[in-house]
């Protein structure tokens, strides 16, 4: 179901099992050289989602390869096989079996949110890349605000997300304005082994290079 020009919303895209793969590999990168921590805004802010990154280090607002605002290490890499699931995210979203040309996103965002945690409406402007967002959804349900391009208000829809959900953000929906109001506590499903919160990759191009 499309809400928007490029945006594409497949419920129930990744199996049980994905997800509890993911979810291992999630664990792992949360301690891994940049652990999973609280990002902290120029102007004195804490976001509530923690936060891990693979490929490159995103702080507000710029990609980095070391995480100077954590602990200074290199970021772990973008792994080749969550590039392909990514490029089977757009064949699949979009239903073209040539969408994922071309497709090869350099980083991962890892947002782990707990029941209170919430992300404001934003846009995403800090990748050199018009290239769709891939975004994967594990654990709890949420409320995704999904706006428009010319103010963080109104017109806006809400979607839930729920656990195994595939977004796809292309085209003009690429640069609209989005947020998360609200996790649904207890909605996960157990099996994926996330027994509380809600989990979120993005795979991005980042159009930079080193
Ligand atoms: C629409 N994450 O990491 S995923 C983010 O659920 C972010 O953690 C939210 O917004 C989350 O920046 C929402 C859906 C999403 C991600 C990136 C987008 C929607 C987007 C980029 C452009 C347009
Ligand atoms: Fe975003």
């Amino acid at each position: 179901t499309s809400p928007a020009p490029g945006a594409v919303h497949v419920p129930g895209w990744l199996t049980v099992g994905e997800q509890r793969e993911l979810v291992d590999c999630c664990r792992a990168w949360a301690t891994g050289p940049v652990p999973l921590r609280h990002t902290r805004l120029p102007r004195g802010g804490v976001m509530s989602v923690r936060t891990v990154c693979l490929g490159w280090h995103w702080q507000p607002y710029r990609y980095t390869r070391t995480a100077e605002d954590v602990n200074g290490s290199q970021v772990a890499p973008m792994p080749g096989w969550l590039a392909g699931l990514g490029r089977r995210a757009l064949v699949d979203a979009y239903e073209d079996t040539t969408a994922g040309e071309g497709y090869v996103p350099d980083t991962a965002l890892i947002n782990f949110y707990d029941d209170q945690a919430r992300m404001g409406m934003h846009q995403d402007k800090d990748e050199r890349s018009a290239a769709p967002v891939v975004s994967l959804s594990i654990g709890d349900s949420c409320v995704f605000r999904f706006g428009n391009t010319e103010n963080r208000g109104q017109p806006y829809t809400d979607v839930e997300l729920a656990s195994g959900d595939l977004f796809v953000f292309g085209g003009s929906s690429r640069f609209a304005y989005h947020g998360v109001p609200r996790v649904r506590p207890g909605t996960g499903d157990p099996r994926t082994g996330l027994r509380a919160g809600r989990l979120n990759l993005t795979l991005r191009m980042t159009g930079l290079t080193d």
